[in-house]
């Protein structure tokens, strides 16, 4: 058995099978099964009565655990209680402290903002089955290469949708800052008007982890946004690396933002990009740039029609816009309104949604397995010895990957 979670095989499968209630806190509970079921967002079903900050739990759990609970202490569920009713009351400074929660690498404080976040999507879910199953926000991602002016149309597009009484979110995921610490966009910095708006969230990208960790943090980070009322979620990010792939996963649309720049400056766009695109904008349609523009707007457009089509009910389009003139802005806002209702007309965007829920879940795994393979004595012993002679060329890759999963499989010394 791998060292995945020391309870994982023992608590089992039967985890999701039975459905027992137990009082919020029980101090028999055995920590590391706690832990593991907390971090497998076991405890399912939390109800709240907000205005009474008292958490009673409704949990799926198994016989194995019996009447088991998380001992959630005392703080810890004032500290809860306190974010989720924040949170859903619409404070901003409750929904980044929550944020925040789901961003920590801090153990304990992780299970915390698993306890959250379940809570969040069990109220979501209440809100979209009052929808007539439908969901409540519209997820948008952005992405284009570094200076395409993804930020300032965003800043543009966002006060006009505040202005026609939206709550908007913006949430950034910069590659960079997984690997340097230093960030390659401009984050809140050219959103200054949009940052100052009431109705608008503004969160830069996490300042460190992996590309998988962002990944996960900015799918917690948008549904705690619904959570606090933003019915736009709008996810920037640049163009590099694998970042954009990621964020195509997590949105219900996906653009794609063009420069009227060079060939060069444009080879940097992946076609596997191009092609995950529902929309294709190009920026600074305006004074010198405006022919240029209508240029990259005639190649991409040709480019188009050559790629497969992602979707029966929607061909994707390339439409011009200036964010300094506002020129096409509302009109691209319509396509994406369009996008969007086409989409939920024919099911394909809550289908999509299901599907990324499973993408989701695959790379949470991907990056839990990799971690306790990581950690692992018999791995962390042996890695650095078999990394050097690997390098040397003494033995090959794939005897060495060999050797370190058996020490992986092999029980703990
Ligand atoms: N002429 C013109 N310039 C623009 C327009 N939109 C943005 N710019 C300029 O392009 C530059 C980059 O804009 P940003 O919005 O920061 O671009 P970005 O894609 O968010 O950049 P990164 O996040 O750093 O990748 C800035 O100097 C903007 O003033 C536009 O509509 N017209
Ligand atoms: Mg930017």
């Amino acid at each position: 058995m791998p060292h995945i979670c020391p309870n994982m095989r023992r608590v089992g499968f039967s985890l999701l099978r039975h459905h027992i209630s137990f009082p919020p806190s029980s101090p028999t509970v055995h920590s590391g099964t706690r832990a593991c079921c907390l971090r497998l967002g076991v405890f399912a079903r939390h109800r709240s009565s907000v205005a009474g900050h008292s958490w009673q739990r409704e949990s799926h759990v198994t016989s194995a655990l019996g009447s088991h609970a998380p001992d959630l202490t005392g703080p810890e569920q004032r500290l809860l209680s306190k974010l989720y009713g924040g949170l859903i009351g619409g404070q901003r400074a409750s929904l980044a402290e929550s944020i925040t929660l789901v961003e920590t690498q801090h153990a304990r404080k992780k299970e915390l903002a698993q306890v959250l976040l379940q809570r969040v999507l069990a109220y979501r879910r209440e809100q979209e089955s009052r929808n007539g199953g439908k969901p409540v926000a519209f997820r948008v991602g952005l992405s284009g290469p570094p200076g395409a002016g993804k930020s300032t149309f965003i800043e543009v597009v966002g006060k006009m949708l505040t202005g026609r009484g939206h709550k908007v979110s913006v949430l950034a995921v910069d590659p960079s800052s997984c690997t340097t610490g230093g960030s390659l966009m401009g984050d809140k910095t050219r959103m200054t008007e949009l940052s100052r708006d009431m109705s608008a969230f503004i969160r830069p990208s996490p300042a460190s982890g992996t590309l998988g960790g962002v990944t996960r943090t900015t799918n917690e980070a948008i549904v705690l946004c619904e959570g606090a009322g933003y019915d736009i979620v709008l996810v920037e990010t640049v163009g590099v690396g694998q970042s954009e792939f990621a964020v195509a996963d997590m949105v219900d649309m996906f653009v794609l933002l063009i420069p009227p720049a060079g060939g060069d400056e444009l080879q940097g766009i992946k076609r596997g990009i191009i092609e995950r695109a529902d929309l294709v904008v190009v920026t600074k349609s305006d004074g010198d740039l405006l022919v240029p523009a209508r240029r990259i707007q005639a190649e991409y457009t040709s480019a188009l029609k050559l790629l497969r089509r992602q979707s029966k009910s929607w061909n994707p389009e390339v439409v011009r816009a200036s964010s300094h003139t506002s020129e096409g802005v509302p009109e691209v806002w319509a396509k994406m309104e369009s996008y969007r209702d086409a989409m939920l007309a024919c099911g394909e965007l809550q289908g999509r949604r299901r599907a990324q829920q499973k993408v989701w879940m695959w790379s949470l795994i991907q990056e839990n397995a990799l971690l306790h393979f990581q950690n692992h004595p018999g791995v962390r012993e042996a890695l650095p010895h078999l990394e050097e002679r690997v390098t040397k060329g003494a033995i090959s890759p794939g005897l060495a990957a060999d050797l370190l999963l058996k020490a992986f499989s092999s029980p703990s010394p």
